[in-house]
């Protein structure tokens, strides 16, 4: 063979291992180097309410997620964000920690447990995913939506049952709370029964209605023993409180489920003793 062929021949065999060789350690470095791949459902908006608990599973937003990921809420480079009544804000990942976070790092478990109006709207969160094996990383924004509720009125005592004395004046203090303030509380006694004691001459469940509710602020209530006569008996009634007629205090609510006039009752017990009678009978 000519020799000079022999060479060209043999530049040619090392030009294409060259060729193939930094082809392949650019593929290599690729494989290596790439950082985990979030499918496009990231940054698509998921919705929950107030008062439910919702996990998001963020490793099911990987492709091809095989367990040697790690999350993290990551704010260097873009913020979280909080539309609320107010408006949007750039707010700490500690400001949301309480009710947004990222409970295990490993699989993913975001969770939301919002409790409070004032922890619902509309949140963007950065997520970085990064492989355990060589730290290269990714990021996505994903979008939250958490709708307020109206919650019901809660009683501020658990007390059930109330004493008087024929004759006397005292009263007593309904006190109670509203988590959206929409006040003020309307205050009811709905009439359940009476039973009258011996020798008032009275039948049971007539002239029940001898005591008063008057509201006395949004969140107080007095009740009173109207009459004076003969009263002596057990009188059962539903006390109630129904919060103001506010809808929703932010655009992520949905008004025709966000229920108002929630009414909270309570079936009390009202106990008239004669003066003779010892208020030791509570109950
Ligand atoms: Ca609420
Ligand atoms: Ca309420």
């Amino acid at each position: 063979m000519n020799p000079l062929i022999k060479r060209r021949k043999n530049r040619g065999v090392s030009l294409n291992f060259l060729l193939i060789a930094f082809g392949l350690l650019i593929g290599f470095s690729v494989f290596v180097l790439a950082g985990p791949s979030w499918g496009s459902s990231s940054t698509v908006n998921y919705t929950t309410d107030e008062e439910d608990v919702y996990y998001h599973n963020l490793s099911a937003n990987i492709t091809g997620y095989g367990g040697d990921i790690t999350f993290a809420i990551n704010t260097i480079g873009t913020n979280i964000t909080w539309t609320n009544a107010s408006g949007t804000f750039n707010v700490t990942e500690a400001e949301i920690s309480p009710w947004i976070k990222i409970y295990d790092i490993n699989t993913g478990n975001l969770t939301i447990n919002a409790t409070y109006d004032n922890q619902t709207g509309f949140f963007t969160i950065p997520i970085q995913a990064t492989n355990t094996t060589d730290e290269e990383f990714a990021g996505t924004v994903f979008e939250f939506q958490v709708n307020a509720t109206n919650d019901f009125p809660v009683f501020s005592s658990s007390q059930t049952v109330y004493n008087w004395t024929r004759d006397s004046y005292s009263e007593y203090e309904i006190n109670v709370t509203d988590e959206e303030f929409h006040y003020p509380i309307n205050y009811t006694l709905t009439q359940v029964n009476c039973t009258h004691a011996e020798g008032t001459g009275r039948d049971d469940n007539q002239n029940c209605t001898i005591f008063s509710l008057t509201e006395t602020s949004n969140t107080t209530a007095i009740v009173n023993l109207s009459a004076i006569g003969d009263e002596v008996g057990v009188y059962w009634f539903n006390l109630t409180i129904t919060d103001f007629n506010l809808g929703c205090p932010h655009s992520s609510c949905v008004s025709s489920t966000y229920e108002v006039n929630r009414t909270t009752y309570k079936l009390v017990k009202f106990n008239v003793f004669s003066n003779a009678e010892s208020k030791g009978e509570h109950g």
